[in-house]
């Protein structure tokens, strides 16, 4: 076998290097290499990654300790699972405790090249500090990924999202930046902005297109309401990160028909940048591929946090192979998939997430012993004839029983609703299995997302949020 590209840690990628272009791999070897050989090199690469953050961070030493591991431990896969995952609690408290990044950060600040950060409207937020030599390595990596999905050097790439704390449009700037294309770095959410990306879209004509996919939806609502026809824009490829929907069935096929472009569905979360380590490519633009050799995914029991087997659902925890300033070692999503090991059409050699990542734990409404995600919500209205394009979902506590309320908009004028309204709500309910009651509203009523879309209002007392 050939040697796998580049393979060291801590990382250095020669920042010249560009693939054949005729080669649909950045890196061949490490894309199409025998799984067991790469997991087995990926082990030794985990041991590595161990023994650095054990001998740079407080926070992994105190918790390894109490454990009773060390990394020399780790000479197996089984023993891995064993390593205690980290939550985004710990990181916070740890954040608390040795302000302002925590004693997980393994580098001086000095070394900090950009800071980011959760940008939740409750609680702490979080800091994330990423290393000169970090942001290189996640350029490269990520401009291996866009490879993958089929953006090649001189394209331009339209990047619609939110250019802020915000990880996932710097992410996707610099990637484009290292792979020689040519970046529109646009951002999202300022007033009027949108109608103004229309514009520029149409005018620019560009090959990719990043941002959340609720912002692409909105985006073609705008370009309508401009009378113009975003298919016009041009586009080859959009990727989208952030939230379920390049992976839900009508979602997709709503971007797909409006844009006339590949839909690619990637990301894991900001804390795990390079975060486009999940991603569909050209070859395989369904579902997300999981690049083992960039960072370790796997999918988990939610209760164990032990690996569930190929065809079964669990839950993301991520491990970084390469990154030096903030590494993250077993960090649990929270959030629910499904994975599967089969031939993919790119030839890829990667594990497959088929239906993406639909939704996260705390985000599932349980309905008197059913539970629902708010995804299937979406996939099944955007299949209705007159839906508006926005609902909400209200949960309810009526004396001892949960309620769920829909409420969607509907084109038709009001008065004229009462088909629309029985057959949505029937067909609803046995699309879910539950109970639902339905309403409309109407159309262009409901708040559209600029970045990610909450459509559920949880009114229960005893709700986490
Ligand atoms: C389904 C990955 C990034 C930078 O786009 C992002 O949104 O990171 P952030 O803000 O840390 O949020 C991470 C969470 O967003 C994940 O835990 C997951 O719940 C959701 N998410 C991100 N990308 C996807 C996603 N959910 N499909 C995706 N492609």
């Amino acid at each position: 076998m050939a040697a796998m590209e580049e393979w060291a840690f801590p990382a250095r990628y020669d920042q010249d290097y560009l693939p054949d272009p005729d080669s649909p791999y950045w890196f061949p070897v490490r894309e199409t290499m025998d799984p067991a050989e790469r997991d087995a090199a990926v082990l030794v690469r985990l041991r590595e990654v161990m023994e650095y953050a054990y001998a740079n961070s407080g926070f992994y030493r105190t918790k390894w300790d109490a454990a009773g591991l060390e990394p020399a431990d780790i000479t197996s896969f089984e023993a891995f699972e064993q390593v205690p995952v980290v939550t985004k609690a710990e990181m916070r408290e740890s954040q608390a405790n040795h302000p302002p990044f925590g004693d997980y950060t393994c580098v001086d600040r000095s070394e900090i090249h950009h800071i980011h950060g959760t940008s939740g409207t409750t609680g702490a937020p979080t800091a994330f500090a990423l290393g000169r030599r970090d942001w290189e390595v996640i350029a490269d990596n990520q401009a291996r990924i866009l490879w993958g999905m089929g953006v090649r050097p001189g394209d331009t790439v339209f990047v619609a999202a939110l250019f802020s704390l915000y990880l996932g449009s710097w992410g996707a700037m610099t990637a484009a930046e290292r792979l020689r294309c040519n970046v529109l770095p646009f951002g999202a959410g300022a007033q009027g902005m949108t109608a103004r990306a229309v514009n520029w879209l149409a005018r620019i004509r560009p090959a990719a297109f990043y941002a959340t996919p609720s912002y692409a939806l909105r985006l073609a609502e705008v370009a309508e309401k401009e009378k113009i026809d975003p298919r016009e824009f041009g586009l080859k490829v959009m990727f989208f990160s952030g939230e379920p929907g390049a992976s839900v069935p009508s979602v997709r096929r709503a971007i797909e028909d409006s844009f006339g472009a590949t839909v690619i569905d990637c990301g894991t979360m900001a804390e795990m940048t390079p975060f486009m380590s999940a991603s569909a490519t050209a070859g395989t633009p369904d579902g997300m591929l999981l690049w083992q050799d960039i960072v370790w995914h796997e999918v988990c029991d939610p209760e164990t946090f032990r690996t569930v087997p190929y065809g079964s659902e669990g839950t993301p925890v991520y491990t970084h192979l390469e990154r030096t300033s903030q590494p993250m070692i077993r960090l649990a999503s929270n959030d629910l998939t499904r994975w599967v090991m089969e031939d993919n059409p790119c030839g890829r050699t990667y594990p497959k997430l088929p239906d993406g990542v639909y939704g996260r734990i705390d985000d599932m409404i349980h309905i008197r012993g059913e539970n629902v995600y708010p995804t299937e919500v979406d996939n099944y209205l955007r299949t209705v004839e007159n839906y508006g394009g926005e609902h909400q979902i209200i949960v309810r506590r009526t004396g001892s029983m949960d309620e769920m309320i829909v409420r969607a908009e509907c084109t038709l004028p009001d008065g004229q609703r009462s088909e629309f309204e029985s057959s949505t709500g029937s067909g609803l309910q046995s699309f879910l299995g539950v109970r639902v009651t339905f309403e409309s509203v109407d159309a262009q009523t409901l708040e559209r997302a600029e970045h990610k879309s909450r459509r559920v209002v949880d009114e229960r007392e005893h709700t986490r949020r």
